[in-house]
């Protein structure tokens, strides 16, 4: 399969997220690429479509505020990595905010996420690969590529990042899809966490199907979205949550409610939010799925036989993050 990816996308490095009331070095670490990476030799540095993409599913004004914060926080006379510290709750009054801990709050929904010098570079290539792996699909016939995105995109919002997500990657995949004139694009999102940023930018929208196997956020972040009563306009919306603990049998029999939706849905294209973070192993996760498993959900996905584009989302254990991906990816075609 093909492989995008932007040398860019490893210069993004936080140093460090708030984790449970602790300080500790930033979980989405650049290795995490290096590793995968390092499996396929032969990745294609995707060519640059340009805003347009980007701008199918975010806010310009977030857009500008990605560009410009880091040089902000500067400029405030702040060292290091811009992070927020107060985050306005639902109808807050948006004016016109000047400082940036004021932005830096109003375009995120929580601290994880800080913009360190060269993130907004790293976003945007990693939003670049995975339009590159939908161009390809769609104008050479492949039944899928592979976008190695990095940072990850599914917890970010219209107008908001989080999560260690500033660009929804696979959102702006989906929209490409579109763009290119497909008419019922499904997104899958199987990494460990709830994609709410995905959620929430399709939530209206009956024409693109979003279906999602992750932790249950009654226990796990994002807490706030990814229960099963969210159905969306025209039941675009699926939510599978599962408990601590689920191994392969459980999350197979989960896993095929999910590509039954999408196959009676009616769906012409497949965006895959792929995070392996669902692994036995994985420091921040509570699932238990073996690196052999991954194989197997691989091939009950490629099952589904639609185009796909494959878009990288979560996977902490770095030291296995290389093989378990590369496992996955080889047994999808
Ligand atoms: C991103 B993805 C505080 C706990 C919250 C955010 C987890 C984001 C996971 N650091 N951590 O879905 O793999
Ligand atoms: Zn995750």
């Amino acid at each position: 399969m093909i492989v995008y990816f932007d040398p860019r996308q490893t210069l993004h490095a936080p140093l460090r997220e708030l984790h449970n009331g602790e300080w500790v070095p930033y979980n989405e670490k650049p290795d995490r690429v290096k590793h995968i990476a390092g499996q396929f030799p032969a990745l294609k540095v995707p060519v640059d479509h340009g805003m347009g993409p980007l701008l199918a599913v975010h806010d310009a004004r977030y857009l500008e505020f990605l560009q410009t914060a880091h040089s902000q926080w500067l400029a405030a006379g702040r060292a290091g990595d811009a992070i927020g510290y107060t985050f306005p709750v639902v109808r807050r009054r948006i004016a016109d905010l000047v400082r940036i801990d004021a932005k830096m709050g109003q375009f995120s929904f929580d601290a994880s996420t800080p913009i360190a010098a060269d993130t907004w570079s790293a976003a945007y290539w990693s939003a670049q690969s995975a339009v590159a792996a939908v161009a390809h699909v769609q104008e050479t016939g492949a039944r899928s590529a592979f976008a190695l995105c990095r940072p990850p995109g599914h917890h970010a919002g219209r107008d908001y990042m989080g999560g260690y997500c500033y660009l929804n990657n696979a959102a702006i995949a989906a929209r490409h899809a579109q763009q290119l004139g497909r008419k019922r694009v499904a997104i899958l999102d199987i990494d460990y966490h709830h994609g709410n940023g995905t959620q929430d930018i399709f939530y209206e929208d009956p024409d693109v199907l979003f279906v999602s196997i992750h932790a249950n956020p009654q226990t796990d972040y994002p807490f706030y979205w990814g229960h099963a009563d969210e159905r969306g306009a025209g039941d675009s919306n699926l939510n599978l949550p599962l408990p601590h603990g689920t191994e392969i049998d459980a999350y197979l029999k989960t896993l095929g409610i999910a590509l039954e939706a999408i196959s009676n849905w009616g769906a012409d294209f497949l965006v895959l939010s792929f995070g392996a973070d669902t692994f036995e192993d994985d420091p921040i996760s509570n699932f238990r799925i073996l690196h052999k498993d991954f194989a197997t959900l691989s091939q009950a996905i490629a099952g589904l036989c639609l185009p796909t584009a494959i878009v990288m989302e979560g996977g902490y254990n770095v030291a296995a993050l290389g093989d378990n991906v590369a496992a996955f990816i080889r047994a999808f075609d």
